[in-house]
């Protein structure tokens, strides 16, 4: 755990791409756990549980702006060099229009931007940032998923899921599943989060969810969020932390294949032109 932790600490994107700080975006159904993703990963970093931003059941999504979230080390006193960017969960009726999600992907939604799903983000909205350069951009998506929910998922969303993951193909960009509360379908798991890799309720979830989303079942990574904790436990910090490990991985594999095609495309006279 104290391994894990000290690599995440030390995490920097290439010097080259001129991006501080990697954006992992967190996306998909309402309540799957994305704000509490990043409460546990923040709690970790804290030393002790806390609950930065409100996460919570409600009949419409309870993330209503979208936020890109740093991390503070209070051991170190540093931030590490990742954000979570938390958007809005997908409703049966209302979800990020695909323009929108485009606009996320490009880096040209500003922090703390409020969605209303009655009025789409468009270029002309105040806020849009106009010339996104390569660190303003995702660089890996986690697509959140409530493993308790894998078998009953209407097929509205799967639509939707499916739609998702061509375009992010489209874009060459990394995407991983964060497969969250497996402690509701597994007895074992809730008992204790080490018997993640031995449940078979667990496999079981993993493999249908690579199937529907035509993942490798190595993009599918189980986690469990903090919610009913009061203490910190190595377990579950390792599972969070391997997952975020994961998707710092493929976004420097991301970014420096953004670094060749911008070569490519003569855009990297200056370095600076594309900070
Ligand atoms: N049992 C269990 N509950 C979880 C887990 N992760 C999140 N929850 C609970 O699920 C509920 C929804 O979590 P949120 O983090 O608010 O979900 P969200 O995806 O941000 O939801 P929206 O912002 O509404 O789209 C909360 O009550 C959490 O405590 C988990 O791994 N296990
Ligand atoms: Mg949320």
């Amino acid at each position: 755990m104290q391994e894990l932790k000290e690599t995440l600490l030390d995490y920097k994107p290439m010097t080259e791409t001129n991006v501080t700080a990697a954006n992992i975006l967190l996306i998909d159904q309402i309540g799957a756990g994305k704000t509490s993703f990043f409460n546990s990963v923040n709690s970790i970093f804290r030393g002790k549980i806390t609950s930065k931003a409100c996460s919570g059941s409600f009949e419409h999504s309870v993330t209503t702006q979208y936020r890109q979230y740093k991390v503070k080390d209070i051991s170190k006193g540093k931030f590490p060099n990742f954000r979570l960017c938390d958007t809005r969960g997908f409703e049966e009726k209302f979800a990020l229009d695909a323009q929108e999600i485009s606009f996320i992907l490009d880096g040209n939604i500003p922090d703390r931007y409020q969605f209303n799903p009655l009025v789409p983000f468009t270029s002309d909205t105040s806020g849009y940032i106009k010339d996104s350069m390569l660190k303003d951009k995702i660089h890996c998506v986690a697509f959140v998923i409530d493993g308790s929910t894998v078998d009953v998922m209407s097929d509205t969303i799967l639509q939707r899921l499916k739609n998702l993951h061509v375009k992010l193909n489209h874009r060459g960009l990394p995407h991983f599943v964060f497969l969250t509360k497996l402690d509701k379908i597994c007895p074992d798991v809730n008992d204790d989060v080490k018997n993640t890799f031995t449940s078979t309720a667990v496999c079981d979830a993993v493999e249908k969810v690579a199937d529907v989303m035509g993942l490798p079942r190595a993009h599918v990574l189980p986690v469990k969020n903090y919610e009913s904790e009061t203490k910190l436990k190595p377990a579950l910090d390792i599972l969070l932390m391997e997952a975020l490990q994961r998707c710092l991985d493929f976004a420097d594999a991301y970014m420096d294949e953004q670094l060749v095609k911008m070569a490519a495309e003569g855009k990297m006279v200056h370095t600076k032109d594309y900070d």
